[in-house]
């Protein structure tokens, strides 16, 4: 063993190979190897007797963002259909790192774990209301609620089919399109990642602080890579988001409702709202958050009154934060 030890080739031969096989495998984890997950279906309901148990969000907590102090627009949605349905809840700060599906927000009621903004909000709506059979969720099962509300919440049953498949078509275009533009902004664009880097790392020790940056920047530019917006010019970004801002304002504004579940807030709402005021409220400029200002006034009134009645503990808007987008672009 002595010799093993004082035997320089042998100790240079272990010195390379250790490392060699060591990067061998990450290589074939991370480029050959599916990430092997079988998720399991995502519960429909609380279990029998836990209804009554407080609802627990998992969610971002940053210092500049938004009225529930989240900057992601889906863990805003949830706390939004929370505060609207009166459902009782906490907030937990969570990373994406510790959360089961590697995504916020997730949460936690009794022995049910939930994962992702939209089968949190079915789980909650089949664990409070009834569920119908051409349109869900007709009728609240609490003592107390108003014929098909949850709260203040308008229970999808209660929607024509078409006003409901609008509202659902505005989510998919918020979640799956209008979200990503705003990831660039914030993660792809050096301006938008600058101030991310203060919001989210400004506790990193400075040593590992570059390489972090580095790694975490490279991770969300492959989800926007893989969803198709990092490929694309600022311009085309932009105008695309235009786009599906006017988008969302017509079929808004033609609903001639005050909500888009009528004259109440449905679920949808609460992700209209989200995205409004993830827009309009926060240090992001943008062209489309000026083109929405200027353009569809309707879209703001209705994200402000939102936030005015259900998040009075925000206080009002930052108007600073509002007008910098206009002063940043002139
Ligand atoms: N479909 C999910 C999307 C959640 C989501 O994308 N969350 C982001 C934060 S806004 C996240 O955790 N991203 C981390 C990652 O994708 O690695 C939902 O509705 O909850």
């Amino acid at each position: 063993m002595a010799s093993f030890f004082s035997d320089p080739w042998a100790l240079a031969a272990v010195g390379i190979a250790v490392p060699a096989v060591l990067m061998g495998k990450f290589l074939v984890t991370r480029f050959f190897t599916l990430p092997h997950s079988e998720p399991e279906p995502s519960p429909k309901r609380a279990v029998p007797g836990e209804e009554d148990e407080v609802f627990v969000l998992y969610q971002g907590k940053q210092s500049i963002a938004g009225p529930s102090g989240s900057l992601s627009i889906f863990c805003l949605k949830v706390e939004t259909f929370l505060r609207v349905a009166k459902i009782p809840f906490s907030v937990k700060g969570a990373l994406p790192s510790t959360a089961p599906k590697g995504k916020i927000p997730f949460a936690k009621h009794g022995s049910t774990t939930t994962c992702d903004s939209h089968y949190m909000l079915e789980y909650l709506l089949n664990t409070f209301s009834k569920e119908g059979t051409s349109r869900e969720h007709a009728e609240s099962t609490r003592k107390g609620d108003a014929a098909g509300m949850l709260g203040d919440l308008a229970l999808p049953g209660t929607m024509d089919a078409r006003q409901l498949a609008v509202a659902k078509a505005i989510e998919v275009v918020i979640e799956h399109r209008l979200y990503y533009n705003g990831m660039m902004l914030r993660w792809g664009h050096d301006d938008g990642f600058a101030k991310i880097t203060k919001i989210f790392f400004g506790a990193v020790p400075a040593i590992i602080k570059p390489f972090i940056l580095r790694m975490v920047r490279r991770n969300v530019w492959d989800t926007m890579r893989a969803q198709g917006v990092a490929t694309h010019h600022v311009s085309d970004v932009d105008r695309r988001e235009i786009e599906d801002w006017d988008t969302v304002a017509t079929l808004f504004e033609t609903s001639g409702t005050p909500f888009l579940g009528g004259d109440a807030p449905c679920p949808q709402d609460c992700t209209l709202f989200a995205a409004l005021d993830n827009l309009l409220n926060t240090p992001f400029p943008s062209k489309a958050k000026d083109h929405v200002i200027a353009k569809h006034p309707a879209l703001v009134e209705y994200a402000d009154a939102f936030r005015a009645r259900f998040f009075p503990d925000a206080g009002p808007v930052d108007m600073a934060v509002r007008r910098e987008s206009k002063l940043v672009m002139l």
